[in-house]
């Protein structure tokens, strides 16, 4: 269950959680149209640190561009409002959750007549798969569902709307008791999970959907791009048939929420060794370094939280 702290940020002022609300004939809930970001804060020696926090601002713009969105508010404007809202909630370790979503207005399709309203949130939230799921691996299935083709809702937009595909992946994988499931794009190649870019090794190398398959421009697939730089790990984006899963050497999962998960079967076949391999340890290794802190951030991803507000003792440390 969501843990509540104690405000949100709405168009550039902090109001209390529980006024954050909207109107139930507001566009979006008819329409989907929203665009949102999901942002992990960790906790490090030298206070809460939040990863990546331009980027993500940047690729919130970008979504909202897609969708002719105006947002008023630039990347340093919202990378301050995600610095406010963990120094006003007093967290140490956070999820954060802007969302910019089309108004109560009027009620048709066209939305012109609706205001964009903007709001961050933040929250304690664990690991996304399960703690031990980062050690052991998580059983996934290749969905039924398609992901979203291309030219009808579009990949690069993390909108709303798109989740109702990623609903249909997940929940088809829970009732035949898997963690996830990996969709394939419209022609049958690999794409991504429900809320996880997809990451396979074979022979030494880091292979990775491309973009055009269909797949968020995951900013931990950036992220671990970067890292297979670092540790000399050659790195392919190319298209992946669906039967390169079942043989690969080893496969994860990257993302905000699931940081990098290893997958340890597809379909019931058993991936490598049937458990975390050495190349996702080595990679998990670095990224868990880099987040929390522990070795130079030579990227410039850490904004730190100065501890402003803070007077009372912090919530959420060690939660992540
Ligand atoms: N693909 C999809 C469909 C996706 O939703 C995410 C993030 C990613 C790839 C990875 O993107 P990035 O976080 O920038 O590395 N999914 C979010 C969780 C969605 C949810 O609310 O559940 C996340 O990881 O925050």
């Amino acid at each position: 269950m969501l843990q509540p702290t104690e405000k949100i940020w709405h168009n550039g002022r902090l109001i209390p959680w529980e006024d954050a609300k909207i109107h139930v004939l507001s566009h979006v809930v008819s329409y989907g149209s929203s665009v949102f970001e999901g942002i992990r804060c960790y906790h490090t020696n030298k206070g809460p640190a939040i990863f990546r926090a331009n980027d993500h601002a940047l690729r919130l713009l970008r979504s909202a561009k897609i969708y002719r969105m105006d947002i008023p508010f630039s990347v340093d404007q919202l990378t301050a409002s995600f610095v406010d809202v963990v120094r006003v909630n007093r967290v140490e370790s956070c999820y954060l959750r802007p969302i910019a979503l089309r108004g109560y207005g009027a009620l048709g399709v066209l939305p012109t007549n609706n205001p964009v309203e903007v709001y961050v949130a933040c929250y304690p939230w664990g690991s996304y798969l399960g703690e031990e799921c980062l050690n052991s691996g998580v059983d996934v299935c290749v969905s039924s569902w398609n992901r979203i083709a291309p030219n009808t809702l579009p990949a690069l937009a993390k909108a709303g709307a798109n989740y109702m595909n990623s609903q249909l992946i997940r929940m088809e994988a829970a009732v035949n008791g898997y963690s996830e499931g990996i969709a394939l794009d419209e022609a049958g190649y690999v794409s991504e999970g429900s809320g996880e870019n997809l990451f396979i090794v074979q022979d030494g190398k880091l292979l990775t959907p491309p973009l055009g398959a269909s797949v968020l421009p995951g900013i931990t697939r950036d992220t671990i791009v970067k890292i297979a730089g670092q540790l000399g790990i050659p790195i392919v984006e190319t298209i992946i048939p669906r039967e390169l899963l079942y043989i690969a050497d080893e496969l994860f999962f990257t993302g905000t929420a699931c940081e990098v998960t290893p997958i340890r079967s597809v379909d019931r076949i058993t991936i490598g060794p049937g458990y975390r391999g050495p190349v996702t340890e080595k990679i998990q290794k670095r990224y868990f370094d880099i987040v929390n802190g522990r070795v130079s951030d030579e990227f410039n991803w850490l904004t730190f939280v100065p501890a402003g507000e803070r007077e009372t003792e912090p919530i959420g440390a060690g939660v992540i």
